[in-house]
């Protein structure tokens, strides 16, 4: 199949708040710099519902959104080196180019060598390769692996070992290494901390386990979805806050404030609501808590609190993909699972075929899942 066009099945996004829908699409073979990709399992993460939702400032449509997935290298463009057909790869939404001001600078992991064009749906020649109906179709986060081939960037996917299971693992395209690194490595959560979680699901859940890998030693696990609360039990919360139940009067910030003597030493928005953004912040300790806002928020959304929060010691932080260097790193958390140091077995809650994909969305919205993982 190598040099020729790929006919293969793909769920499209046709418009935003429809329903995906099973095309037959063409995809063009890899160019220079870039690889081609079975795909063999891809997660539904909440950003695709947001982008679909039509409240991403960068939606484009059509597209094949999908950006959580794990396949096997089918063909390499010109110049590849670093991967070749039957390389086993997760593929990246943050790439890693290794060259750029960004990657030299040993300070954050967004590469930003193509984050232009990416943004705008398209690979860095401006084009697209794929097409349904003789329609361009646009690409999604660099990834689009809600296809059974996608082409993604040579600097775009992980090498991982072919000992782990790809539908397993495609869950470290997103959203647990989103929410492990948050707490190891953008928060640094440290031993004996008291952490608040805001959203438990699976980016949630992913800073719980994180935050317990860190040793803290109280983690109050806070969901309006009380289902969610054993699966963060087991991850490591310690503790359980439904926001429904705050005394009259409080606050959900002042309530959290009392339980803890004065505040967290850490909190984690994992849910997208600027309100909650706030309580989060506010809920931390004067003199030196850390708020670490992961949730992606609707276009024209914005963040307020009083500057006195952030005089009297306070810090705001953010954080994409965990901060980590996918090609780098990714390897590692691999190990980890296999390693039985981080569960994502748990995190795989129902499986689907492709052609069942916009029930993965429907579990998602009813509250059901934690991921949908879909099986190609
Ligand atoms: P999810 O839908 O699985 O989980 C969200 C959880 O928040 C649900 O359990 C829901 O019940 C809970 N929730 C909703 N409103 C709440 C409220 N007001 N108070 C308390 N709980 C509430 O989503 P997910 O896949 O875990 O993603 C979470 C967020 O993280 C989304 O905004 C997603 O776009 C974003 N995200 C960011 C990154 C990143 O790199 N920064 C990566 C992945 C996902
Ligand atoms: N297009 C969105 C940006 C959304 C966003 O912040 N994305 C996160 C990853 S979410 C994964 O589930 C991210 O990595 N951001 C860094 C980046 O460069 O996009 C918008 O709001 O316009
Ligand atoms: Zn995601």
């Amino acid at each position: 199949t190598a040099g020729q066009v790929i006919k293969c099945k793909a769920a499209i996004a046709w418009a935003p708040k429809q329903p995906l829908s099973i095309e037959d699409i063409e995809v063009a073979p890899p160019q220079k710099g870039e690889v081609r990709i079975k795909v063999i399992a891809s997660g539904v993460c909440h950003t695709d519902q947001y982008t679909l939702s039509g409240q991403d400032s960068e939606g484009v449509f059509p597209v094949i959104l999908g950006h959580e997935g794990g396949g096997i290298v089918e063909s390499v463009g010109e110049g590849v080196t670093s991967v070749q057909p039957g390389d086993h790869v997760i593929p990246l939404y943050i790439p890693e180019c290794r060259n750029c001001k960004f990657c030299k600078s040993g300070k954050t992991n967004l590469c930003s060598i193509v984050r232009e064009t990416q943004g705008a749906g398209l690979m860095p020649d401006h084009t697209s390769r794929f097409t349904c109906k003789g329609q361009k179709i646009f690409h999604y986060m660099g990834t689009s692996t809600f296809s059974e081939y996608t082409v993604c960037l040579e600097i775009s996917v992980a090498k991982v070992t072919p000992q782990a299971p790809l539908d397993k693992v495609c869950l470290l395209g997103c959203g647990i290494t989103t929410g492990y690194g948050a707490a190891l490595k953008t928060a640094q959560v440290t031993p004996g901390s008291t952490v608040a979680v805001f959203g438990l699901g699976g980016v949630g859940l992913s800073v719980v386990q994180g935050c317990r890998t860190a040793g803290a030693a109280r983690i109050i696990a806070i969901d309006l979805n009380p289902t969610k609360y054993p699966l963060a039990q087991k991850m490591g919360a310690t503790e359980f806050l439904n926001p429904s139940d705050v005394p009259a009067g409080l606050t959900l910030q002042q309530h959290i404030v009392n339980l803890t003597d004065g505040g967290v030493d850490y909190s984690f928005e994992c849910i997208g609501n600027v309100n909650v953004m706030r309580t989060a912040l506010e809920c931390t300790h004067k003199g030196w808590g850390v708020s670490t806002i992961i949730g992606v928020a609707g276009a024209g959304q914005e963040i307020a609190t009083r500057p006195f929060q952030l005089v009297t010691g306070r810090t705001w932080k953010g954080s994409a993909f965990g901060g980590y260097k996918g090609r780098s790193e990714l390897p590692g958390l691999v190990d980890d699972y296999l390693n039985k140091k981080l569960d994502i077995d748990s995190f795989v809650t129902h499986t689907l075929k492709l052609d069942e994909i916009n029930r993965g969305f429907d579990l998602m919205h009813s509250g059901e899942s934690i991921r949908a993982v879909v099986l190609f």
